[in-house]
């Protein structure tokens, strides 16, 4: 049994790739306050408070980092357990590791030893080459290309077509703007844009 969280748009690519892979699920929770959800379809209870979650898989399908982790947070308490999900269609080594509650999308690639951590989604056609590591809670965008040993911290969003040459280290909670090329180590908490990428002025 799989209860997905989340019914936005985020929450159609992570169903989309559950069905694909044969997956039937328990239920959907939104916020209280949300609109009536179209999920591809299907029935979408709304609960206010978290139901019990006790023996369900759980993946939180929800694009901001912060409200995915704590959600995360909030389901393991009810006693769900984080669920992995990876669509047929991604290109996984058997070398890498990803963890309790990423996703991977349709078309992306982690390489040999890459490490995804908890709560990261690579989205459609991202690659993540060999020894990469990416933080928990992490948003690699669609298309976009993190070269062999890049590192990238906890909580940032690497926007769609940016690419990170090989090598590179950036911190946590940094956003890199999409179409960005970084070729050097971007400390904590900044914000790069451009090519070459460059902190954005303020
Ligand atoms: O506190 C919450 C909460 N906050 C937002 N509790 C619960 N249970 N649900 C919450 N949500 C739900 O997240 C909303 O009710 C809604 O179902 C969903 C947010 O949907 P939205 O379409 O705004 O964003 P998204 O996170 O699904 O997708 C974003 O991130 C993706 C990675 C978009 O930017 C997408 O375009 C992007 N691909």
């Amino acid at each position: 049994m799989i209860h997905l969280i989340g019914a936005g748009g985020h929450a159609k690519v992570v169903l989309d790739a559950l069905l694909e892979g044969g997956t039937n699920l328990s239920g959907v929770t939104v916020r209280a306050d949300a609109p009536a959800p179209d999920l591809l379809g299907l029935p979408v209870g709304t609960p206010s408070v978290a139901p019990a979650l006790t023996g369900l898989s759980c993946h939180v399908a929800i694009g901001a980092a912060e409200v995915r982790r704590r959600l995360y947070v909030e389901a393991e308490a009810a006693g769900g357990a984080p669920l992995t999900v990876i669509h047929p269609a991604a290109t996984v080594s058997r070398f890498a590791t990803v963890a309790d509650g990423a996703f991977i999308a349709a078309s992306a690639v982690v390489g040999p030893r890459a490490v995804v951590g908890r709560g990261v989604i690579v989205n459609h056609g991202a690659v993540i080459d060999h020894d990469c590591a990416v933080g928990d809670f992490s948003h690699i965008a669609p298309n976009t290309s993190l070269g062999g040993g890049v590192t990238v911290g906890a909580r940032c969003l690497i926007g769609a077509g940016a690419v990170i040459l090989p090598g590179v280290a950036v911190g946590d909670d940094v956003t890199i703007g999409a179409g960005a090329v970084v070729t050097r180590d971007v400390a904590s908490q900044q914000t790069w844009t451009g090519v070459p990428a460059a902190p954005k002025a303020s």
